[in-house]
């Protein structure tokens, strides 16, 4: 939250952020958000008698804001089709992991446990099937040899405050295109002479 609400956006496309809302009161985001004088509302989930209408009343506070973008950050009830459906290629989720490796929760003990040496985060569209939306960008980091799942958790969380604003950029640039086969591809990128690679464990030190 603070890292979205306090980056820099690109000149050209300056972004506003219209209302933070949680199913939860006591959000930190929400006092985050307030401070930077954005309106905060609370929709408090136990309320409604089932996910669908919960998601209906979510959906019409949003929309009352008239938003382009929708961003899921740290938001934890999985959402209808008919809502996903309703911001189609407008809603945005960070998820802790090199997605499709370990969709769902615990990623980080999972990575540890898999012995996996990359790990990161993915901005993705959200789609109605949970963490399997088209993939917008990534970042991977190293899993060190004596990492507990609090660490490898602040190291990803890192990655997530960088690409999560660079993707919110992208999408007010109307740079980000979804294709037909559901992949995406930012236009009017840089293009990489050579090649670019994280190795891990690290070949700094062959010893
Ligand atoms: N909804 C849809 N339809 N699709 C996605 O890709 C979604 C989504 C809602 C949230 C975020 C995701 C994450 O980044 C997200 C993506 C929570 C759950 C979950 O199982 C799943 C994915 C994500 C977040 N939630 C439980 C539920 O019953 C509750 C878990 C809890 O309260 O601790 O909703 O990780």
């Amino acid at each position: 939250m603070r890292a979205l609400l306090e980056s820099d956006f690109p000149a050209d496309a300056p972004v506003r952020f219209a209302c933070v809302i949680s199913n939860k009161a006591d959000a930190p985001g929400l006092q985050t958000a307030a401070a930077h004088g954005v309106p905060t509302e609370v929709i408090d989930h136990r309320q409604f008698p089932d996910r669908a209408s919960f998601d209906t009343a979510l959906a019409a506070r949003i929309d009352a804001y008239q938003p382009d973008v929708v961003i899921l950050a740290g938001f934890m009830r999985v959402l209808t089709t008919d809502f996903v459906r309703h911001y189609e290629n407008r809603l945005i989720n960070v998820h802790p992991a090199l997605l499709p490796a370990f969709p769902g929760l615990d990623t980080h003990a999972r990575a540890i446990a898999a012995g996996v040496k990359l790990h990161g985060c993915t901005v993705h569209f959200v789609t109605p099937e949970v963490d399997a939306g088209p993939i917008i960008a990534q970042a991977a980091v190293p899993v060190l040899a004596d990492d507990t799942p609090e660490l490898l958790a602040m190291r990803v969380l890192r990655q997530e405050h960088r690409i999560f604003p660079l993707v919110v950029g992208w999408l007010a640039q109307g740079r980000v295109s979804v294709r037909e086969n559901g992949t995406v591809t930012l236009l009017r990128g840089q293009s990489i002479e050579g090649e670019a690679a994280l190795i891990s464990p690290s070949v700094a030190d062959p010893g």
